[in-house]
């Protein structure tokens, strides 16, 4: 084990198999700040191989149970994987990251299997930021496989679920779930739909309805992919295997129509977007701050400047 503050060093430590060095890296990309830009710009120019896979739902439609289903199917055909499970909930009580971990656990003493809760304490830009920089982390110490679970519930999230390569959507039997899943915005997304719990009552009429679903909604296949209707029941792995099929024939999709170059930039010019927004956003709550300070806000609430007078002034430079 290397111990190294130097993200050079780090990085080549968790390139050879050091997994405390790549939690550690993870951890400072959680935390964001300037020990995460290092670690970003590194990753950046190392990543480019791997193939991310995004699994998302509503909280216990079994995402991470399938998961670790799908990663047993992978394993057993000799695929090498990251899992990086996005934890939204308070980074404080840790409870889903045990459920992970105890979800996934199989997988412990297995070296082609990296598992790992990400919360995303103080990143800039949060889960929609610290996401990506993790997987091109993953990516850059060698998994040719990042899976990522996150919830499905939420614009972020599933704007997050939205950014890989491949998009499960997780559902279970029940009318209201493939409502749901629409009204989330996840019929946009997925590139595979998954009834899981198919040992439940319903899984045939709630694929009938996805696929129904899909006829209206513009996804019935025009652009050379209809996103397929698999059912599973993760707590067996009954249908993990149709599953990874289905993920491979959908990457073989996407590189065979050069789609995944166009997705991929796509993602990129977004990301851009967004860390000039943050950035700019981060920015002014700072030149807020400072005119709080320097009375322009007083003077706003004494009614002797107005608010687009006084934001020029706040400005400056950047008011044009
Ligand atoms: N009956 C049944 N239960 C399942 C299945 N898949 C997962 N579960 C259970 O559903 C619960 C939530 O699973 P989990 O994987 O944590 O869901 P997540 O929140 O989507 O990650 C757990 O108790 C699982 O054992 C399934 O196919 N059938
Ligand atoms: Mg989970």
């Amino acid at each position: 084990m290397v111990v190294a503050s130097d993200p050079v060093v780090a990085l080549e430590a968790a390139r050879t198999g050091d997994r405390t060095a790549l939690a550690r890296l993870l951890s400072t990309i959680e935390r964001g700040g300037a020990g995460a830009r290092s670690i970003g710009e590194l990753a950046f120019s190392r990543a480019g191989k791997a193939y991310t896979v995004g699994i998302t739902g509503a909280p216990g439609a079994g995402k991470s149970t399938l998961t670790s289903a799908v990663v047993a199917e992978a394993r057993s055909t000799g695929e090498r994987l990251a899992v990086l499970a996005i934890d939204p909930s308070s980074p404080f009580t840790g409870g889903a990251i045990l459920g992970d971990r105890v979800r996934m656990g199989e997988h412990a003493l297995d070296d082609g299997v990296f598992i790992r809760s990400m919360a995303t304490r103080g990143h800039l830009g949060g889960l929609a930021l610290a996401t990506p920089e993790a997987i091109r982390l993953l990516d850059a110490v060698g998994f040719p496989w990042v899976l990522v679970e996150t919830v499905g519930v939420g614009q972020v999230e599933v704007e997050v679920a939205g950014a890989a390569d491949t998009t499960v959507v997780v559902v279970n039997p029940g009318w209201g779930d493939a409502v749901q899943a629409n009204k989330a915005g996840l019929m946009e997304i997925a590139d595979v739909f998954v009834v899981n719990k198919a040992d439940r009552d319903g899984a045939a009429q709630t694929s009938h309805d996805l696929e129904s679903m899909l006829d209206l909604t513009g996804r019935s296949g025009d652009d050379g992919w209809r996103p397929p209707v698999i059912a599973t029941v993760g707590t067996t792995g009954e249908g993990a295997a149709d599953l990874w099929q289905a993920i491979g024939r959908h990457r073989a999709h996407l590189e065979a129509a050069d789609q995944l170059t166009v997705r991929r930039g796509t993602r990129l010019r977004e990301e851009l977007a967004l860390v000039v927004q943050q950035r700019l956003r981060a920015k002014a709550e700072a030149l807020l701050d400072d005119a709080g300070r320097s009375s322009l806000e007083a003077e706003v609430l004494a009614g002797t400047l107005d608010p687009w007078a006084a934001a020029d002034r706040i400005l400056g430079p950047l008011a044009d």
